[in-house]
């Protein structure tokens, strides 16, 4: 049995090492097909996300860095660089993953590398190199490609044709990445396409990033996964072949139904922490963990504060895990006591802990009731609300 003083430096130590990036649309209004109920303390301006998610970090500590999807967040491309810049030093938070939007303009109806069409397979890539010199300019480390291309009908596409295209698109890309930049894959099995995705799981994922060249690898979005699909495997394999790049952390019941983390199937991410922490700090600093989620009915601030916190807690509760011990029990097939001592762990009510850490960290104990006491969503529900008619996009 560890002493206090061993518990704590092990918890103090594993909670220094996690980080979470904010995406900039979980502050925005967001729907579903079926409408979008509109909030209006929402963020509908790249200012407002950058003060809200300095908010967030503010509380937690834990939240440095802003994902952002280009057509959404930066319509005019690299020439929003400076007031980025300006943004990152007012707010205290800097620019994470670059994402291209390649799911909204017309001309991609039937795909965009993907697409039968060669002009139209060219301007998409002109978009994926554009997001690579956006991200060059606000020093951001990974370009995160999810890409919505696929067919709806047998028959209608060629599989096949499809793959040679997105392997040269994803090499030019490559190509274009800086030093220290990162190509990241995202695979989805379905929606908005019905009947084949190209990147439609992590096995072609890996193969298009290998393909592409060592900076690019695999973004594992937890809700882009059948609901009888092993998670924690598919992680445990990407990790075994250096493969792993990133996470989009959300929940589910059913499909990618962005639901906030450890909502619907806390011991899901537990167990995906504990074959990450399996790996070690080194493995760490390459793998990106962002959270990916529409705020579609919760208030925006207290489900992303609440979605870190939920984060920082299974992230701990993995760390209670006695390695050591369960490899000894897994060893000797000791079943009951192996499953004993790693549910354990999830058990364990780790947030004293957490609050001791926070303490320690100048933080609030609480930041959920320390986001009620600051009246920053009252100051900017009166600040914005005004403005709520105004919002048109999907984020
Ligand atoms: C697609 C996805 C992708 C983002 C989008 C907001 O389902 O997970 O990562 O671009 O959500
Ligand atoms: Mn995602």
């Amino acid at each position: 049995m560890k002493s206090d003083s061993a518990l704590q430096e092990l918890a103090f130590q594993a909670l220094d090492a996690f980080q979470i990036e904010i995406p900039s649309w979980g502050f925005a209004n967001t729907g579903t097909r079926f409408g979008k109920f509109l909030q209006p303390a929402a963020a509908s301006t790249l200012e407002e996300k950058f003060s809200d998610a300095g908010q967030v970090n503010k509380l937690t500590g834990v939240t440095p860095t802003l994902a952002m999807h280009v057509l959404w967040d930066l319509p005019k491309g690299i020439a929003d660089a400076e007031t980025v810049r300006e943004l990152e030093n007012k707010y205290g938070v800097t620019s994470g993953s670059i994402n291209p939007n390649l799911f909204q303009d017309q001309e991609f109806k039937f795909g965009s590398l993907c697409n039968p069409s060669s002009e139209i397979r060219e301007r998409a890539v002109a978009h994926m190199l554009d997001s690579v010199l956006i991200a060059r300019k606000l020093g951001s480390r990974d370009v995160s490609l999810w890409l919505p291309d696929g067919s709806n009908y047998p028959g209608t596409q060629s599989i096949r044709k499809r793959i040679e295209w997105l392997e040269e698109a994803l090499q030019r890309t490559h190509e274009q990445l800086g030093p220290n930049q990162r190509l990241l894959v995202e695979y989805k099995p379905f929606e908005p396409a019905f009947y084949h995705t190209d990147i439609a799981d992590w096995g072609m994922a890996a193969h298009l990033a290998a393909k592409a060249g060592p900076k690019a690898r695999v973004l594992v979005d937890t809700g882009h996964h059948y609901a009888a699909q092993n998670i924690e495997q598919i992680v445990a394999w990407l990790l075994h072949t250096d493969m792993l790049g990133g996470f989009h952390f959300n929940d589910r019941r059913y499909a990618d139904d962005d639901l906030t983390l450890g909502s619907i199937d806390p011991y899901q991410i537990f167990r995906i922490f504990h074959e990450i922490q399996l790996s070690g700090r080194g493995a760490l600093r390459q793998i990106a963990f962002m959270i990916d989620q529409s705020h579609n009915l919760k208030g925006k601030m207290e489900a992303m504060v609440q979605t870190v916190a939920t984060g920082q807690e299974l992230w701990l509760k993995a760390a209670m895990v006695d390695r050591e011990q369960l490899e000894h029990l897994q060893n000797r097939c000791e079943l009951v006591a192996a499953e004993e001592l790693f549910r354990g762990a999830f058990w364990q009510d780790v947030r004293p802990l957490l609050k001791e850490w926070r303490r320690a960290r100048g933080l609030p104990e609480d930041p959920l009731a320390a986001l009620a006491e600051s009246g920053y969503v009252q100051r900017i529900t009166s600040e914005r609300g005004g403005k709520l008619a105004a919002v048109t996009s999907y984020a």
